[in-house]
């Protein structure tokens, strides 16, 4: 199955594609935050070196316990990756968990992490439904107070980390998989223009963050997919500062893979828009056997390609990137193994599909 896939690729016109994309894609990485790093390039053979030939960053959401505690974590963090994205400690519960009171001590040190790493920062998230501060969720607000705390909240998230964050997920997840927007607290309270206000408040505290709403089950063109190109484009056209689209892509063996994943992702790129695969992981039904690794990584595969395949694909992040330490097994029962290595550390087949999908765009620049 995989080699009828690679054969597929480099046999149309997509390898002349890809020539193209990486050229272009060679200078998205934004040279102010890179320069500011002690940059230490990637070894070859790692994702992030093989990633940096091929003109994109590679990039794993970190967990900060592991990090902290985990040598072999620590390690492949800083050694395979060319960008990190907080899994959780830049979320407003976490940063703010009294009102009035910050706490920014675990995000702190996971920018300076990446900057003795070379890596750049992708911030998550500064306005979503969940994670939120239980003085907020259960505080009686009124639309203007909630309004005013919201601005205050990305002002002085956005400003703490002013120039150390290469691309922030403003918005996260504000819609529902028919296309309509989902009934959250900013939505029921603020109405639709909350969004737009977000971006031109985040942009204000960080004129040279690349600005992106995030998004998942917005692989393929579906419904869901579309909203979000109306919305985006409608955004741009009012003059709202949003930069890219940021695709998740949590996907799972059981479902087919987005095949149609470059030619969404085109519509995108054809608005003038960045476009990052965020959040991929793709997980299984336990026990794992060697079918289901075969379709993980055609899953894995599918996501990497997209990207290759668009002019302005900028990242790559996989959400974790060891099974020893992830967010399946707690949330959907039964399944799990859905991360690049085992919980050794050893390498899947998708580890080596990616490590292949780069070597060959790479080798086309
Ligand atoms: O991986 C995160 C997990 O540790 C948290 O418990 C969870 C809480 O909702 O959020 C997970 O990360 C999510 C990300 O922030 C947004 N997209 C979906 C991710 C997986 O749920």
């Amino acid at each position: 199955m995989r080699k009828t896939i690679r054969a597929g690729l480099v046999g149309t016109a997509a390898a002349a594609l890809l020539v193209s994309s990486f050229t272009l894609n060679a200078s998205a990485a934004p040279e102010h935050t890179a320069a500011r790093g002690k940059p230490k390039p990637p070894a070859a053979d790692t994702l992030g070196g093989l990633g940096q030939r091929a003109g994109l960053r590679i990039g794993t959401a970190v967990d900060m316990d592991a990090l902290a505690a985990d040598a072999p974590y620590r390690a492949r963090a800083a050694g395979e990756f060319t960008s990190v994205t907080p899994e959780n400690v830049m979320k407003w519960e976490v940063v703010e968990p009294r009102r009035g009171t910050y706490d920014w001590s675990a995000a702190d040190a996971l920018v300076d992490f990446a900057r003795s790493n070379g890596q750049l920062v992708r911030g998550h998230t500064l306005l979503w439904h969940n994670q939120l501060p239980g003085w907020l969720t259960d505080g009686d607000f009124t639309a203007d107070e909630l309004r005013a705390l919201l601005r205050k909240h990305i002002t002085d998230q956005a400003s703490h980390f002013k120039g150390r964050i290469w691309q922030w997920d403003v918005v996260n997840e504000a819609f529902n998989d028919d296309g309509t927007l989902r009934d959250s607290i900013w939505l029921r309270t603020l109405g639709p223009g909350y969004i737009a206000d977000a971006f031109r408040w985040a942009h204000r505290a960080d004129p040279r963050a690349k600005l992106y709403i995030n998004d998942y089950n917005i692989e393929g063109v579906n419904a869901k997919s579309t909203a979000l190109y109306d919305l985006v484009t409608e955004l741009r056209a009012q003059g709202v500062p949003v930069d890219g689209v940021g695709i998740q892509g949590h996907l799972s063996v059981q479902y087919n893979a987005p095949h149609d994943i470059a030619a969404n992702m085109k519509r995108f790129d054809d608005l003038g828009l960045e476009t990052a695969i965020t959040e991929a992981d793709v997980r299984v039904p336990m026990p794992v056997d060697s079918t289901d690794q075969e379709a993980q990584a055609e899953g894995y595969d599918v996501l990497l390609r997209g990207c290759l395949l668009t002019r302005h694909c900028t990242d790559f992040t996989v959400w974790g990137f060891t099974d020893r330490y992830s967010w399946v097994p707690e949330t959907f029962e039964g399944e799990g193994a859905a991360n690049l290595l085992d919980e050794n550390y050893g390498p899947k087949p998708a580890y080596q599909a990616l490590t292949e999908d780069l070597k060959l765009a790479a080798g086309r620049k």
